[in-house]
């Protein structure tokens, strides 16, 4: 686990110290998007246009932020179009590798490197943050579309519709209000809210966070109670993983 600064490597652990205790996440540095005609979409300037084999998702299977992407992939018959490549599920102090001694780790496919660290400091030499999955990566232009998943699928729902003919949305017009607001709080409390909880480095930061987690987790039963899926009967961003259905 670490995190990069001015490109360079440095092996640390989330610091909480100047936070009282608290686990605070950074956002994401790459913030383009795929548009079928390579116009500017809601974030980054454009240039990016859906073509069938130009872009590379890379992802950890241990990691749910990931998996999305994956999900999306599949949903939206984009197999052909996207191409993988898996990290090694061990995260450690060199951060997420491309070591192959474990099943389903591909390497990597792209360039041959060792560490996922190298496709960021490919992309932006000078770059700080931390080296997180999933990364879109733009073979054309040799660069980062995106590090934020929850952007990456937003992408996958719409923008290669006509190449793959698959038209089903995932984020309808009609509920994009209720998408928005279970995406909200899930964010928030559940899929942040278990950093929050798991590293916390005081109690006082870990009793913040793990009462609003269970209590999203039982407004979650709740709705799925009556419900298939969050947001009624079809599947749509928020499927409704937590189903015990
Ligand atoms: N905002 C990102 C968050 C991704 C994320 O936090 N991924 C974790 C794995 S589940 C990671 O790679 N962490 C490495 C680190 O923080 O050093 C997204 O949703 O795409």
């Amino acid at each position: 686990m670490g995190y990069l600064e001015n490109g360079n490597w440095n092996d640390g652990w989330y610091d909480t110290a100047k936070t009282g205790g608290r686990f605070e996440r950074s956002t994401a540095g790459f913030r383009n998007w795929i548009t079928a005609d390579g116009s500017a979409g809601p974030t980054g300037d454009g240039g990016f246009e859906a073509e069938a084999g130009r872009y590379h998702l890379y992802v950890s299977y241990a990691c749910p932020w990931a998996h999305r992407t994956l999900i999306f992939r599949a949903l939206k018959g984009l197999g052909d179009l996207i191409t993988v490549s898996a990290v090694h599920p061990d995260m450690l102090s060199e951060g997420w590798t491309f070591s192959t001694d474990f099943d389903g780790a591909t390497g990597d496919d792209l360039f041959g490197f060792d560490y996922l660290r190298e496709v960021y400091t490919k992309a932006a030499p000078g770059v700080s943050g931390r080296v997180t999955v999933p990364i879109l990566w733009d073979k054309k232009r040799g660069t980062i579309v995106s590090n934020e998943s929850s952007e990456i699928i937003r992408m996958f729902n719409t923008a290669f519709n006509g190449l793959t003919g698959n038209t089903d949305d995932y984020y309808p017009e009609a509920l994009r209000p209720r998408i928005d607001e279970i995406n909200d709080r899930i964010y928030k409390t559940v899929n942040n809210g278990v950093y929050l909880a798991g590293f916390a480095t005081t109690q006082a930061a870990y009793d913040e966070a793990i009462g609003p987690l269970f209590d999203s987790l039982d407004w979650i039963e709740g709705i799925l109670e009556q419900n298939r899926y969050l947001t009624g009967d079809r599947i749509t961003e928020p499927t409704g993983a937590c189903s015990p259905r």
